[in-house]
């Protein structure tokens, strides 16, 4: 199939007539001259041309030319060079827009600027056209897209791997204050950035049985057999590293059906059964799973994972092949696997089955080399987050994966019981295979028992798997373990969601920043200097100026909203364990001082929420409702203008983000202890200044240590006294002896928020007072409020405020992901620099 493919493709093969040319001017003028040579030839519009989108088009792929030569030179360099690689396998890659960020690394914001202006368009209104790429849920996938961008910096041969979903995360619309889900075809109008590679295609195999065969010498060898194939494309996306000539890869799959399908089936005239498995192939790819929490045994789903680690391995070593022939002694040397989570962790099987059944190696070696390049990250406590599969499933879609799951498994019992001999309930807990009603695949400890590093994403997290989740296999192989504090990219996150601080900054401490985010630190004197502060005070308004104007093009409404009141935000995906329901307790709090007439030194508040929930997550749909219902009756409310306004910003994603963080005063954190992994979002609001109130919970507890506890608002119980009060825990006698909390709950409890829906909000109400509420929500009301208090009041001090805002800022250098690449690099992947830059 791949040959026919590239002999089609390539009748006769590229001369350096072909492919080597000067390298395309920088300045406006030829800039100019391009965007406008693709408005006109490549697009093929004229004058009567009005849709932003061509223009949008026309401008992307003069960028795009310049990231082509650098993009063919650092595949070159990384091929020439021999350098190890590694892989970054994920489900998903939450890209937001590329055009700005591109513009921003190639270094091209003015020159384009000027040719803009001169060929008479907007950029702004050009750089809102382009769609998000939005192919992940929330953290977890922002991560990935933040590491790929760290890695091209770095200049590290790295490169991603996922899937090209057709549709991504669907657009939240918000009607009567429910969530309403419409897909998100972000293809529609094509997608300038990626290229097609067809000569690349992998062939996935589905299905069908194994069979033993005798080899050549009587070695017997495994095939899979009558298999239902399915065809992998990639589509290949550049990756611009900051200024330095690189350019990664972050490659996406697409499914599509076989010829065989047509043929095969077409000829024996089942049309439909044909037409159908046709359909089943191109599915594959067809949508991202809008869940950030497992959703367990959906065969579409495993059908994903597999394509994505089948592809990927298949062409990782098609590129060895390439260079060293069918010889892997070294392979495991020269190339690295990681996971992002337990999503792509078949790859540990698939690894073993490539080099066994299609090279011929022994369990022995090939094991060596599996547990030698991958390494596996961990994203979540939450026990019901765990992926399992079930075994009926797996024997039914791969089975041949699912032989060599229990062949691991085998072999990893034996280790275990030799290392504690009798201990059969120990060897029951580390079992790939989960027995009960129906046995499980375990797909976390296939992913440690097949790993040399496993990490948490933050310092409790990491310390926390290791004592409760995982605590067997940390008692096995304690030097597998290891943490890497999340970060997020400070190129996006603060040098280009945030121009006019980024300015600031970099007049003040220069612009190295950009690369070294430490260097943020040389912040802290000027924060006390009047002057300056009077800035980055102003800077911040004006960034709430944006919010509000973001605000309002998005809702379609102006509110009565000043940019002088204190700008407290919560954007994240609604779960449960994230407490917005606390946030919303806290409002009805304050609306219930407001309605008192407690009012005295008050602080006017803008309350602002985003974020979506999973489809079928009933509570997390309804605390969407429940904040729509708070917000409409507060903001109608004479009594509450000019003191406290409710916002919820439909269809939050990357783009809302960054427009949101640079505008933010105060940043919720206010998980209960122990579950949120890390956050990432709360990096983000730091990196621009704002304070956070927050729990001792993931990164938080880094961020605080970093900016001192003078400036974080902290409340909360611990992650261990959280563990500590389950059991006796009484939510009701909390309530009952809080004259503050007792008020929250008899506003819900006499429908104040629902007079025309009865009923509806009774299962939050259920949950607020469930002793078992895992969450734990009343019992932090108090001491949140408190904390609350504490930061409305010294926001009335608008110098002690602003001074700690600049603090924050300045301390956060530890939360970029060079930090955080740079120490995956040093620990697990162990890559040379490679510069692409000679020639260019
Ligand atoms: C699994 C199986 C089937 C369908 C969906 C899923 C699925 C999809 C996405 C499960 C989990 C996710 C996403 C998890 C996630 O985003 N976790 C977050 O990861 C961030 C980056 O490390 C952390 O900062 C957050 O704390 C963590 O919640």
């Amino acid at each position: 199939m791949q040959s026919m493919i590239s002999k089609s493709l390539f009748k006769s093969s590229p001369t350096p007539a072909l492919t080597e040319k000067p390298p395309l001017g920088m300045g406006a003028a030829p800039l100019a001259e391009d965007i406008s040579r693709h408005f006109n030839y490549t697009l093929g519009r004229d004058k009567n041309c009005k849709s932003a989108h061509y223009s949008y088009t026309a401008l992307a792929l003069a960028v795009r030319d310049r990231l082509m030569e650098r993009w063919k030179n650092t595949a070159y360099a990384y091929e020439e060079g021999d350098s190890k690689r590694a892989y970054y396998l994920s489900l998903e890659f939450l890209m937001g827009r590329t055009l700005g960020n591109a513009m921003l690394n190639l270094g091209l914001e003015n020159p384009l600027h000027k040719a803009l202006h001169d060929l008479g368009l907007d950029m702004e209104e050009l750089i809102d056209s382009e769609p998000d790429a939005g192919l992940g849920n929330g953290g977890l996938g922002r991560l990935a897209a933040c590491f790929i961008d760290s890695c091209a910096t770095l200049q590290l041969p790295v490169m991603g791997y996922g899937l090209r979903y057709e549709y991504g995360m669907f657009r939240q619309n918000i009607e009567q204050g429910h969530q309403m889900e419409e897909p998100d075809h972000w293809l529609r109008n094509g997608h300038v950035w990626e290229i097609e590679r067809p000569e690349l295609t992998q062939r996935i195999r589905f299905g069908g049985r194994t069979e033993t065969q005798e080899g050549p010498n009587r070695v017997k060898r495994v095939v899979w057999v009558d298999t239902h194939d399915v065809l992998a494309v990639p589509y290949d996306i550049p990756v611009p590293g900051y200024q330095n000539g690189t350019v990664n890869t972050l490659r996406l799959w697409k499914s599509a059906a076989t010829d065989e399908f047509d043929l095969g089936e077409f000829n024996a005239g089942s049309y439909s059964e044909s037409v159908a498995a046709k359909n089943t192939a191109e599915n594959i790819t067809m949508v991202l799973y809008p869940n950030d929490a497992s959703e367990n045994g959906k065969e579409l789903r495993l059908r994903q994972q597999y394509l994505l680690a089948s592809a990927s391995l298949q062409d990782a070593i098609r590129l060895w092949i390439r260079k060293h022939g069918e010889n892997f002694t070294h392979f495991a040397e020269k190339n690295c696997f990681q996971l992002n989570d337990t999503h792509p962790s078949i790859a540990v099987a698939e690894l073993m089955r490539i080099l066994m059944d299609e090279y011929d190696m022994g369990w022995d070696e090939a094991w060596a080399i599996t547990t030698k390049t991958m390494a596996y990250t961990n994203h979540t406590l939450l026990p019901e987050a765990l992926e399992r599969w079930p075994v009926r499933l797996f024997r039914q879609l791969l089975p041949r994966l699912l032989e060599i799951i229990f062949d691991i498994n085998a072999r990893f019992m034996g280790e275990v019981s030799n290392r504690w001999p009798g201990d059969f309930d120990r060897m029951a807990r580390m079992s790939l295979i989960e027995e009960g009603w129906e046995q499980q695949v375990r797909m976390a400890f296939l992913a440690i028992v097949g790993s040399y590093s496993v990490n948490g994403v933050a310092e409790l997290h990491s310390d926390l798997l290791k004592q409760g989740l995982f605590r067997d296999f940390y008692e096995l192989w304690p030097d597998k373990f290891n943490n890497k504090t999340n970060g997020v990219t400070p190129r996006r996150w603060l040098a280009w969601c945030n121009p006019k601080l980024s300015a600031l900054i970099t007049e003040t401490i220069g612009e190295g920043w950009v690369t070294d985010l430490s260097l943020l630190s040389k912040l802290a004197p000027h924060a006390d200097n009047a002057k300056f502060r009077q800035r980055w005070r102003q800077i911040k308004r004006d960034n709430k100026i944006r919010l509000l104007e973001y605000k309002k093009n998005e809702m379609g409404v102006d509110g009565a909203i000043s940019p002088d009141m204190m700008f407290d935000v919560q954007v994240k995906r609604i779960h449960e364990y994230k407490r917005q329901l606390l946030n919303a307790l806290h409002v009805i709090h304050l609306y219930d001082r407001i309605k008192r007439g407690d009012t005295a030194n008050w602080t006017p508040r803008c309350v602002l929420f985003g974020g979506k929930a999973a489809p079928g997550y009933f509570m997390a749909k309804l605390i969407i409702k429940l904040i729509n219902n708070i917000a409409s009756v507060i903001n109608k409310d004479p009594a509450a203008q000019g003191l406290l306004n409710v916002v919820f910003v439909p269809n939050y994603r990357v783009s809302a983000m960054e427009v949101i963080c640079a505008g933010t005063d105060l940043s919720e954190q206010i998980s209960t202890a122990g579950k949120e992994a890390s956050g990432t979002g709360n990096m983000k609001f730091m990196i621009n200044g704002a304070m956070t109130i927050g729990t001792l919970d993931g990164a938080n507890i880094e961020i605080r240590e970093e900016v001192g506890d003078e400036n974080f608002f902290l409340f909360g119980l611990t992650a261990e006294e959280v563990e500590r009060t389950r059991g006796n825990y009484d939510p009701n006698g909390i309530i009952a002896s809080n004259e503050d909390l007792h008020r929250v709950m008899h506003y819900l409890e006499i429908s104040h928020f629902n007079k025309f829906e009865p009923g509806i909000f009774d299962p939050i109400i259920m949950s607020i007072r469930n002793p078992h509420d895992p969450w734990m929500t009343a019992a932090d009301f108090a001491g949140y409020v408190k904390a609350q208090r504490d930061a409305a009041a010294a926001y009335l001090d608008q110098e002690a405020w602003t001074k700690m805002s600049i603090l924050n800022t300045a301390a956060s250098g530890k939360f970029s992901t060079d930090r955080t690449i740079s120490e995956y690099n040093r620990d697990i992947w162990k890559l040379q620099q490679v510069s692409a830059l000679t020639g260019v």
